[in-house]
């Protein structure tokens, strides 16, 4: 042993020196003089602001920082692997620094702009060099059910989310701001050159041993170690992975990046102008403003395959029409199950009301939120004997998960005294509910766009496609914190009973302790907590409220054989139509061709019968055409089910609705000033007798407005008037956009015949409404 080895009998400082005095020798031998600065490159310099530099040199240290750490995920998870991450956005070491440090608080918002702005980057290089991986673990974890934002998910490749049972968010923070202060503490100790116990060399050792110690204990709580370079990446990762009410993000197919879209408001009169372009990579997509009489204006009724081809990716389609009601209703794509996904919005027409409000609010529009595809979510229930479950009820797009315990209920708040309009809508895909809201009355003024003489309920069943105003007095005393529930209560009931409403909903998510919650109707100046108050303790059924529109009309006798028209709905379990047991309203079930609109076809005398095409050319425009449709049983054994049915281009008059095929020898009508609306329930095993005016030559869809129904081929056109359309509509100019339409889907669909992505005629799987 040579004394030059004994290095432990050094002390520290003269080992410090030594090494000083080793690298000053190897600089001045080895390294070579730096050149000389221009004065040019100086007064430059000097010129650029400091602030600048400083971000600029924080937001490259961040990059390269996150970087390596997410591409090191991204790999772990693309192959399968499942490191537990979580964490929610928050405390950066900047604010340690800050706090501890003495680091300019002034500062502080630059490095955090900075570090975002370098983590954005990073994330953004990220799912670039990844795509094809990421992409393919995407689909897989869809296909899976599991969607795309979970823990171990895709969208946890660029961020954390608190784990499933993570509820506890002051909890989470204090491990955070824990966490950051130790590593805070740790830099600022192994950087500190008063520190003699750590060498310049051992210092990024000391400081990745101290993230590690804190990887090691919390990760599996929730930690993120800096706010801002989790905040850059979780701005890519929505980006990437779009629309989430619960946290459970897919991608969806929406109006504007909006879910719902933007609502159109206009008033009584006006006439709207609608540009749509489609930007939807893999579907063709079309426009229906649901309700809409589209008098003279059929070839902007928005119906693929029946008034214009499916609009194509890249193209667009201009929709203009007058409103001639006033109320409020929707407007959704047409295109299979595409609405499902997100693709509608709410519509308001402002007009006169048959009750005194003092304020309205935006319509709410309860829909139900899959998160596997809606497609996939069809396919399921062509297949399954129960509908598809769906994962939560989305009130404007916020909804509370029960299961998971994410996402937050809707809220609406109400001056005290003061009456306000609300205005309901069943946006939904499969889903009928009670709206009830806990010891408010409702006063129902409008039903879908018909106004009404009022009337008073607790609770309005809505189905799909249904609307409903209604005047509430916030005049109750009853709630301690002054918030009450509002509910949408699916009916879980025997299909055999009178009062059943549709097949039992056991498809959707769980209800909380007493019947589906959705919803906080608060006071203003209301206390802390949920809402305490009970539901209405009502016996819901499904069927529509018996009311008087407020304009009257009395049917008179019908122009058409009744006794010729009778239809039997329901799954016909006998034929096996297009690979399944498929729903119907006539004899088969309807399935149409996108690129063959009715409308283009006019010249036409025979049709496919695929088109379920039923030509009535009554020319009274004051007269009626009688309708009867039963639900299950009649000549070929139909199974039954309750169905909201809706008809294009009109409001019809309900002559006769309830339990019971409908006899049409011995027939009961009641023709005075009926109820009238353009979307009515057929009950279970039960009938629905509607009206409606020949005043509107074109070519309308009725159809169930369950969208796995209308999917399955529940559905017929009514061809009114055939031979006048054209004129009707304003002469065959009015088709030019339409035939344009057809060119441009057709181009599509060839250029992209082979991407199996893309809708192919061969593979078609529903009747394309
Ligand atoms: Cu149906």
């Amino acid at each position: 042993m040579t004394t030059r080895d004994h290095i432990e009998r050094l002390e520290t400082q003269e080992l410090e020196l030594g090494a000083t005095d080793a690298v000053r020798r190897h600089i001045s031998r080895k390294v070579v003089e730096p050149r000389a600065v221009s004065q040019q490159k100086l007064d430059f310099e000097h010129a650029r602001p400091r602030w600048l530099r400083e971000m600029m040199a924080e937001a490259t240290g961040v990059f390269f920082y996150v970087y390596p750490g997410i591409a090191a995920t991204a790999a772990f998870f693309t192959n399968e692997t499942e490191p537990q991450f979580g964490s929610l956005f928050m405390i950066a070491i900047t604010l340690c620094f800050a706090f501890w440090q003495g680091f300019p608080w002034k500062k502080v918002p630059y490095y955090i702009f900075a570090q975002i702005f370098g983590a954005f980057v990073a994330g953004f290089i990220l799912m670039g060099q990844y795509h094809e991986q990421i992409t393919a673990f995407t689909a897989k974890s869809i296909s899976d059910g599991k969607g795309t934002v979970y823990n171990g998910g895709p969208a946890s490749i660029l961020c954390s989310f608190p784990g499933p049972t993570q509820n506890n968010l002051g909890y989470l923070l204090m491990i955070e701001f824990f966490v950051d202060s130790f590593i805070g503490i740790v830099i600022w100790a192994a950087l500190d050159p008063a520190n003699p116990f750590i060498t310049p060399a051992s210092a990024p050792f000391v400081i990745g041993l101290a993230y590690g110690n804190m990887v090691w204990g919390f990760a599996n709580i929730t930690i993120s170690t800096n706010l801002a370079r989790d905040l850059g990446t979780r701005i890519v990762a929505a980006i990437w992975y779009g629309v989430s009410p619960d946290g459970f993000a897919k991608v969806a197919q929406v109006v504007n990046g909006q879910f719902p879209g933007p609502i159109i408001e206009a008033c009584w009169g006006d006439t709207i102008v609608v540009n749509v372009k489609n930007v939807i990579k893999n579907n063709g997509t079309t426009v229906h403003f649901h309700g809409l009489r589209m008098y003279k204006e059929n070839n902007f009724d928005g119906t693929n395959a029946i008034t214009q081809c499916p609009i194509a990716r890249g193209d667009t389609f201009t929709y203009k029409f007058q409103l001639r009601q006033y109320g409020h209703s929707w407007y959704h794509s047409h295109y299979s199950s595409q609405y499902g996904e997100g693709t509608f919005g709410p519509v308001v027409v402002h007009g006169p009301s048959t009750g005194n409000w003092d304020e309205e609010f935006d319509p709410i529009m309860v829909h139900e939120w899959h998160h596997a595809s809606a497609y996939d979510a069809f396919r399921e229930s062509m297949t399954s004997p129960a509908p598809p479950k769906a994962d939560l009820i989305t009130l404007n797009g916020i909804g509370r998960n029960n299961e998971l315990g994410t996402g937050s209920f809707f809220q609406q708040t109400f001056e005290k005294n003061k009456k306000y309009l609300l205005r309901i809508t069943n946006s939904a895909i499969d889903f009928h509910f009670h709206f009830s809201i806990d010891n408010h009355l409702l006063q129902v003024v409008s039903v879908d766009y018909v106004p009404i003489k009022p009337f008073w309920t607790n609770s309005l069943s809505v189905g799909i496609g249904q609307r409903y105003g209604v005047i509430v007095h916030a005049n109750q005393t009853a709630s301690t914190n002054g918030k009450y529930w509002i509910r949408t209560e699916y009916f879980d009931g025997n299909v055999q009973d009178s009062t059943f409403c549709q097949f039992p909903q056991q498809n959707y998510p769980p209800n909380q302790t007493d019947t589906q919650r959705v919803g906080i109707l608060s006071y203003s100046g209301a206390g802390s907590g949920d809402p305490e108050t009970s539901r209405w303790p009502v016996k819901v059924g499904c069927k529509d409220p018996v009311f008087e529109p407020h304009y009257k009309w009395n049917v008179t006798p019908p122009q058409n054989d009744v006794l010729k028209n009778a239809r039997y709905v329901g799954i016909d379990r006998s034929k096996e139509a297009h690979g399944a047991f498929r729903w119907l309203l006539a004899d088969q079930p309807q399935w149409l061709n996108y690129s063959n609109p009715t409308l283009l076809n006019l010249g036409n005398t025979t049709w496919t019968s695929d088109y379920v095409l039923e030509p009535y050319s009554y020319n009274d425009p004051e007269g009626f055409v009688y309708f009867i449709i039963n639900s299950g049983g009649g000549p070929s054994n139909l199974v039954g089910g309750t169905h909201p049915m809706h008809l294009h281009g009109h409001d019809f008059a309900i002559l006769s609705q309830g339990e019971g095929p409908f006899d049409p020898a011995n027939p009961v009508y009641n023709t005075v000033n009926p109820p009238r609306r353009d979307t009515a329930m057929l009950p279970a095993m039960g009938h629905l007798v509607l009206a409606y005016k020949t005043d509107n030559p074109g070519a309308w869809l009725l159809h169930c407005h369950i969208g796995w129904h209308a999917g399955s081929g529940m559905s017929l056109q009514i061809l009114e008037r055939q031979k006048e359309i054209t004129k009707w509509v304003g002469g065959s100019a009015a088709f030019e956009p339409a035939k344009r339409g057809c060119k441009n889907w057709n181009a599509f669909l060839a250029k992209h015949k082979n991407d199996p992505n893309v809708f192919n005629p061969a593979n078609q799987d529903d009747s394309g409404i």
